[in-house]
C-alpha cells in the first residue's frame, strides 16, 4: 500500500524536512520581530520616561548661579540655626557643608558659575544666605545672581526633594561692587523640616563672611 505521507508528500523526506525547519525559523524569526515591535513601543510610549533624578547628598540645598560668561568670583555663605558660617574658607559647620566653591574662571570642563551648599539634616530655627563678590575682573556690573533653597526629606541616599525639585525660595540678587557682600535671606525651618514661609525676611545687618557674632539667635 502506498504511504501518502512519505511518498507523495515527501513530508519526512530531506526535502521536507528542509521546508519545515524553513517554517520554523521562519515563525521564530516573525515571532522575535512582534516581540521587539512591542517592546520598543513600550518603551517609547508617551509618558513613560522615567526621571532619573538622583537624590541629593543633604536637605536643605542652597544653590547661587550668575552668568557662566562672567568670569567673576562669588561667594555663598549659609548659616545654620547654631554655629559658624560656612563659605569657601570654611566649609564645613555645625549643620552645612559647602560641596561647591566657584572661583569663576570658567572652562570646557567647567563651564558653569554655580555654587552650593547642603544641609545635614533639616534643623528647625533660622538659617541665613549671604552672597560676596570676591572678584569682578569683568568688570561687568551689576552681577545679577539667582539664589534658590531646595528642602529634601530623608536619609542622604533616598532623600527627594519636596514638590519635585521644585525651590522653596528663589530670588535674584544684584551684586553691584567688588567685595559687596549682602544678605539674600534668612528663612525659618521648623520642627517638621518645613518652611516657615510667612517668616521669611531680609536685613543688610546681616554679615556671614566676616563675623558670625552679628547673627541674632534663631530657634
Ligand atoms: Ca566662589
Amino acid at each position: 500500500m502506498k504511504n501518502q505521507w512519505w511518498d507523495d508528500d515527501n513530508a519526512f523526506s530531506g526535502a521536507g524536512l528542509s521546508i519545515i525547519f524553513r517554517d520554523v525559523l521562519l515563525c521564530a524569526a516573525g515571532g522575535f520581530a512582534v516581540l521587539m515591535v512591542v517592546i520598543l513601543a513600550a518603551v517609547n510610549k508617551p509618558g513613560s520616561k522615567k526621571i532619573h533624578q538622583s537624590s541629593p547628598p543633604g536637605n536643605i540645598i542652597i544653590e547661587s548661579y550668575w552668568p557662566d560668561s562672567l568670569n567673576d568670583d562669588i561667594d555663598q555663605w549659609v548659616k545654620g540655626p547654631v554655629g559658624v558660617p560656612v563659605g569657601y574658607s570654611n566649609l564645613v559647620g555645625e549643620h552645612y557643608n559647602l560641596l561647591r566653591d566657584d572661583l569663576g574662571k570658567n572652562s570646557k570642563d567647567d563651564p558653569v558659575n554655580y555654587e552650593v551648599t547642603y544641609s545635614r539634616g533639616l534643623p528647625s530655627g533660622m538659617h541665613c544666605v549671604n552672597l560676596h563678590l570676591y572678584s569682578s575682573r569683568s568688570k561687568v556690573l551689576p552681577i545679577v545672581v539667582k539664589v534658590t533653597v531646595k528642602i529634601a526629606k530623608g536619609d542622604p541616599g533616598t532623600a527627594t526633594i519636596k514638590g519635585g525639585d521644585q525651590p522653596v525660595l528663589v530670588t535674584d540678587v544684584k551684586l553691584r561692587n567688588q567685595g559687596q557682600e549682602i544678605n539674600v535671606f534668612c528663612f525659618f525651618i521648623d520642627k517638621n523640616g518645613d518652611l516657615v514661609a510667612e517668616k521669611t525676611f531680609q536685613s543688610d545687618a546681616i554679615r556671614l563672611r566676616s563675623a558670625s557674632d552679628t547673627m541674632p539667635g534663631g530657634t
